[in-house]
């Protein structure tokens, strides 16, 4: 077997299901593997920052890796935020760089992509993934590959493996499945039962879920753990959408999302008034807690993340959070079922008044809420920007979207890769600020034979910049026309002024099938949504309070 084809064949047995990528002369020759071989589909669209978003999406909703394949320098280092965004919310994305071979790479000239030296790529991405291998040697790359793509899995983070140009068709052996990474039965059970007892001996205990609980693909154990415990459940800002898969939430106590001073009061004082949070898979960030009114005491917390178990000061080391969560549930047997629900549900807006007023960023949630009470759930991405805080209002519904890093730009590419993932049609929220950057890959749909329906809150400006810093002029945008836009590119465009303009192009945008649906509600500059207002307001005065 070739370098090549024992890579994609590594790739496909770790758990890839298809290749998001960009060929640059560095990589050409694996380009031809990937096609000819069919091993992975390949999927391709017009710029690095869109293909990793995609790639990052498609995998938030597949499970598995994901896989992108670059070409050395320009391609990969183009590709750097996006591998940064996943790394930062834990996505496992194999980046698959060409690089120069061992020869070219000694023969006195500088190459073209090459920055500061050849292994600046390497550099930058050492930074960026959590391991690396470049495959200089068949012999022992099999052997390290395996390495790299065990630590993606298990890790949920991304990795590099740099592939020289000329090495593609060396002979390589098969690349093995390494079994998983041992760990301490003795140690999770242990910590299990310790966990177990706190919550028996907690009044107000609350669980609390992230994204490491969808990345391991622990959703159904998770709410299965909920039900058994009655304990009201949370998500983070970065874990909603959590659990709102097939009938999950069926007997899950689910309470909605902390959004601390900006939240619903009672959600927030589920979490602020608890003697023992409960945090599955979380990330400890600001935009998780930080908007908490107190400062937020982990130390009595109960926080598995990131392989690490914590019960107030105890540190389990080296507990996979699936394995946790197996012995609580097999250890809770005898656990008397208690700390059974006092207050009601979500609370989410709905019922748009289609009428001639203007439209306005509150109808967003309104509209798309009325739509999933009618047909059901439908998987969303979103941008950074009002739109996220729009997509916080939404009934239970899978989410992808940069909640932690909040990087713009991904709102669109992560729609597309989200129904190359599924099959199923997927809905964008994005603002027009956020569409200027990778908007312009939705060309990209007739193609692929995707039909996603985005909705960009043109409000001709940097909104959220406004809103932090009324002062600065500098957000100002000015009109696209993103409706005509849609027409030119394969899609069909809806310019939208009012609440009944609103409701009919949704009805329409659901309607057609076979081309990209893309609303462009023209809001008014300077308002928002109302979390956004609560969120913006919040942080101001606990500035003032600083
Ligand atoms: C890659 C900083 C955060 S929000 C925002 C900026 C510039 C404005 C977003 O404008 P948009 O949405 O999309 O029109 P809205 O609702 O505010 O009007 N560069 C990157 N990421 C981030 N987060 C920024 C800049 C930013
Ligand atoms: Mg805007």
């Amino acid at each position: 077997m070739t370098v090549g084809l024992s890579l994609l064949r590594a790739l496909k047995n770790h758990g890839a299901h298809e290749i998001f990528g960009i060929p640059g002369d560095f990589v050409l020759p694996l380009f031809k593997q990937i096609e000819e071989s069919a091993i992975l589909p390949l999927v391709t669209l017009s710029h690095e920052p869109g293909l990793g978003f995609a790639a990052d999406a498609a995998v938030r909703m597949h499970g598995g890796i994901g896989v992108t394949v670059v070409t050395y320098g320009a391609g990969a280092l183009n590709m750097v935020n996006a591998v940064a965004n996943a790394y930062a919310e834990r996505v496992p994305l194999v980046i698959v760089a060409g690089c120069p071979g061992a020869l070219e790479a000694q023969n006195g000239l500088v190459l073209h992509h090459q920055v500061q030296h050849v292994d600046s790529q390497w550099r930058i991405f050492k930074e960026i993934t959590c391991d690396q291998v470049r495959i200089s040697n068949p012999a022992t790359a099999p052997q390290e590959i395996a390495r790299v793509l065990r630590n993606c899995r298990e890790y949920s983070l991304p990795v590099l493996i740099e592939v020289p140009r000329d090495i593609t068709l060396a002979p390589m052996e098969e690349v093995p499945v390494l079994p998983d990474t041992a760990f301490n039965p003795e140690a999770v059970a242990e910590c299990a039962q310790e966990w177990l007892q706190r919550i028996q001996a907690a009044s107000r205990p609350v669980l609390v879920l992230d994204v490491e609980v969808r990345r391991f693909g622990l959703e159904k154990r998770v709410a299965e753990l909920a039900r058994r415990l009655q304990l009201p459940v949370l998500t983070t800002f970065m874990g909603r959408g959590l659990l709102a898969e097939g009938d999950m939430l069926q007997g899950v106590q689910l309470r909605g999302t902390y959004l601390g001073i900006a939240g619903d009061e009672q959600t927030t004082a589920l979490l602020d008034d608890s003697d023992l949070p409960i945090m599955l898979g979380a990330i400890l960030s600001d935009v998780n807690f930080g908007v908490s009114a107190q400062r937020m005491d982990f130390r009595k917390a109960l926080i598995a993340a990131q392989r690490e178990a914590r019960a107030g000061h105890h540190l389990y080391e080296n507990i996979p959070l699936a394995a946790l969560v197996d012995a609580l549930l097999q250890h809770l047997g005898s656990l008397p079922a208690g700390h059974a629900a006092e207050s009601p549900g979500v609370d989410c807006p709905s019922g748009l008044v289609a009428d001639d007023e203007p439209v306005r960023a509150a109808d967003v949630s309104r509209a798309l809420n009325d739509h999933i009470r009618q047909h059901g759930p439908l998987p969303i991405a979103s941008d950074m920007g009002d739109c996220l805080f729009a997509a916080m209002e939404l009934l239970p519904t899978t989410l992808v979207a940069p909640g932690y890093y909040a990087t713009m730009g991904f709102g669109v590419p992560a729609g597309m890769g989200v129904q190359l993932a599924t099959g199923e049609r997927s809905l964008t929220l994005v603002g027009d600020g956020a569409f200027q950057m990778t908007g312009l890959e939705l060309g990209n749909c007739r193609r692929l034979g995707i039909d996603p329906i985005i909705i960009v809150l043109n409000n001709q400006s940097w909104e959220m910049i406004r809103a932090f810093q009324p002062e600065s002029r500098c957000s100002d945008l000015g009109d696209w026309q993103l409706a005509r836009l849609a027409d030119a590119i394969g899609g069909r465009g809806y310019r939208v002024q009012t609440r009944r303009e609103f409701k009919a192009a949704l009805d329409a945008a659901f309607a057609e099938r076979g081309r990209f649906q893309l609303i462009e509600l023209m809001i008014p500059p300077g308002d928002s949504t109302p979390t956004l207002k609560r969120f913006s307001d919040g942080i101001y005065a606990m500035r003032a309070r600083r």
